[in-house]
């Protein structure tokens, strides 16, 4: 599936340089961004206390116990979301607020923990080389394991039986040292050792995929579905040729991929234990996660494969 990654069309009229890179950049925290997001329920500041509305929210003082603030028939001193229609009174994580109004849950990866937390993909890097008197696109390809060390993860529950999801931010340790022979027409051009470096991903548009998940599940403390589309992401890092036996085509150094966009795979989510933890399962090695020209001398890089397993804690 992977044959054939001498793509046409976006190659510029290259030098023949290879060297790639993938670039740190300074991301905002996922939580400051959660708390910009559109729709986001609240900070994810878990500070629940010391309010003084009737059922337990300052931003919805009212006066009356026995009204109906939100009109959903449920009087305001018993309605756990008391300005938010929410006749089903769901309150996942069991805090006192309902789903409707709560903060999104907010997941941390805490550590790295292989095989979980451990990512597969692929790289393939092509660019643009004379051989032999043709100019013919040559490619290499190489396996990186992708290890999140970090990062924050939110879910957002509401009325429906609908889960919003925001992979806000994922850090991933160094890949180590990777071999890259990059060859055409039966030629070696260059021979490379090269390393992925600092690489975090970021999810752009907040909440843009959620799963379905069953209400009877919900109420035993559980959320299982199907992340329903891929999520928009941008992809930061560095690529770092350490040593290449042609220098004239491809001189050690570092290049960096800034806010690369992409998009994170479909895959199963779990979340269990009344919102402690959260799992997300993938498993299509075919998913491409980028595939972009990344330097003026016509370099592309591809991202292909999401399967593993990521576990995280609130
Ligand atoms: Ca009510
Ligand atoms: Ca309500
Ligand atoms: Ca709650």
């Amino acid at each position: 599936m992977l044959g054939g990654c001498g793509g046409p069309g976006e190659e510029t009229e290259g030098d023949g340089t290879i060297g790639l890179t993938i670039g740190v950049s300074a991301s905002a925290s996922a939580s400051e961004s959660a708390s910009e997001s559109e729709g986001a329920t609240g900070s994810t500041d878990s500070t629940d206390g010391g309010s003084t509305g009737i059922g337990g929210d300052p931003e919805c003082p009212f006066s009356d116990p026995g009204g109906d603030e939100d009109g959903d028939g449920v009087v305001n001193d018993a309605d756990i979301c008391p300005c938010e229609e929410d006749a089903a009174q769901r309150d996942f994580d069991a805090d006192g607020r309902g789903d409707v109004c709560d903060n999104a849950l907010l997941y941390a990866v805490t550590e790295g923990e292989a095989p979980a937390n451990l990512l597969k993909t692929l790289v393939i890097a092509s660019t643009t080389v004379e051989v032999l008197g043709q100019t013919v696109e040559a490619a290499c390809e190489f396996e990186i394991p992708m290890l999140a060390i970090g990062g924050e993860v939110l879910v957002r529950l509401g009325a429906s039986d609908r889960a919003g999801l925001w992979l806000a931010r994922l850090d991933f340790a160094d890949t180590g040292v990777r071999e890259c022979n990059i060859a055409a027409l039966g030629v070696e051009i260059v021979h490379l050792k090269v390393e992925l470096t600092d690489l975090t991903i970021e999810g752009t548009e907040p909440y843009a995929v959620g799963f379905p998940f069953s209400p009877g599940d919900h109420a035993a403390g559980l959320l299982e579905g199907e992340i329903d589309g891929p999520q928009p992401i941008a992809i930061y890092g560095n690529f770092v040729v350490l040593e290449s036996d042609n220098e004239s085509l491809s001189a050690p150094g570092t290049t960096e991929l800034s806010g690369i966009p992409g998009d994170f795979a479909r895959g199963a989510v779990t979340v269990s234990e009344s919102g402690e933890r959260f799992a997300t399962d993938w498993s299509d090695p075919d998913f491409v996660v980028f595939d972009q020209v990344v330097s003026e001398s016509g370099v592309r890089v591809q991202l292909v494969g999401m399967d593993g397993l990521l576990k995280l804690r609130r």
